[in-house]
């Protein structure tokens, strides 16, 4: 992930770093390579347009031109508004006072909700929690069944109900079920959407007020680009999103998408999916990213 902007944002302050002066102009010329970079990494334009302003203005009103180590200082800049970007720290889940902690799963169509509702089971289990995993998408053909393997491959229960299910129904009755198991969280695995709708709403709407969650999470797939930019957008203004999981990070997503998400909703990324195995996902740390240590690199 952000390979490629990180090489590049390396060349242009190295170039930059390779000077005794800089002049207002040479910050320009620096940012606005910066800001094609950014672009090229398919970071939202609005997110660019933002970040570049946010920079100039830090750049000038320290008048760090003036300084004895301009570039060193416009480097140091940069780099704490990518870290800015990516959210500042770690955000880690939520947990109930009381549990069990309700999590709603949530997103596009195939983007990663089923398998990152296993992961999520297998890492709070190793955190020693009890997860119950509920099956409540009623669209996708054999989604009950895709669940209940994979929570029998990596034994943690699973809640599901035969036939043509109703998930409303089906998340009411998981807390009696949680409640004899003794579970302290319930991840609640929903449909996915080709868009967002007002069907996607009137029915995200419904398993809300069913599950009172105290997370709910969008599951978006960091390769489909600015779509899933748009969806998340979408998806904030309807059912306010607590937390963002990432997928499909160990794919060859430029990164800018992910990036854009967190910064046109506001809402942190708690972890990042890294592979299909229920294994590979990894909580989130803003200031630990390749992407924001590649100011510091040539320092
Ligand atoms: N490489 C990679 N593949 C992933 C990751 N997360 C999910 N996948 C794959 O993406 C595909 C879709 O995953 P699902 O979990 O079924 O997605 P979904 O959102 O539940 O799909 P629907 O229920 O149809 O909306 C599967 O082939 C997964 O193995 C990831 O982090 N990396
Ligand atoms: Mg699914």
């Amino acid at each position: 992930m952000f390979e490629a902007l990180t090489d590049k944002l390396q060349g242009i302050f190295s170039k930059l770093g390779s000077r005794g002066t800089v002049t207002e102009a040479d910050l320009d010329e620096a940012l606005r390579q910066v800001r094609l970079a950014l672009l090229e990494a398919d970071v939202n334009f609005r997110v660019v347009r933002d970040f570049i302003a946010h920079v100039r203005e830090a750049a000038l009103g320290q008048q760090v031109l003036s300084s004895l180590t301009p570039a060193q200082q416009i480097m140091a800049i940069v780099h704490d508004e990518l870290i800015h970007l990516l959210g500042d720290g770690q955000s880690r889940l939520t947990l109930a006072s009381q549990p069990p902690t309700v999590i709603l799963l949530v997103g596009l169509k195939g983007s990663g909700k089923t398998t990152t509702a296993a992961k999520l089971a297998l890492q709070l289990r190793r955190s020693g929690q009890k997860p119950l995993l509920v099956a409540a998408d009623p669209q996708r053909v054999a989604a009950t069944e895709q669940l209940t393997t994979l929570g029998r491959s990596l034994d943690v229960p699973v809640y599901a109900q035969d036939g043509k299910i109703d998930p409303v129904k089906v998340v009411r009755e998981s807390f009696a079920e949680a409640r004899r198991l003794g579970s302290t969280v319930v991840i609640v695995d929903t449909s996915g959407y080709n868009k967002f709708s007002e069907e996607a709403e009137e029915d995200l709407e419904g398993l809300r007020k069913a599950a009172s969650p105290h997370e709910v999470i969008l599951v978006a797939d960091a390769m489909t680009g600015q779509e899933a930019v748009h969806a998340a957008e979408e998806f904030h203004k309807s059912v306010n999103l607590t937390g963002l999981i990432l997928t499909k990070l160990d794919g060859d997503a430029r990164g800018g998408a992910a990036l854009s998400i967190r910064a046109v909703t506001g809402i942190p990324i708690k972890f990042v999916g890294t592979g299909e195995k229920s294994d590979a996902l990894e909580p989130f740390h803003p200031d630990r990213s390749p992407l924001a240590s590649s100011a510091w690199a040539i320092l």
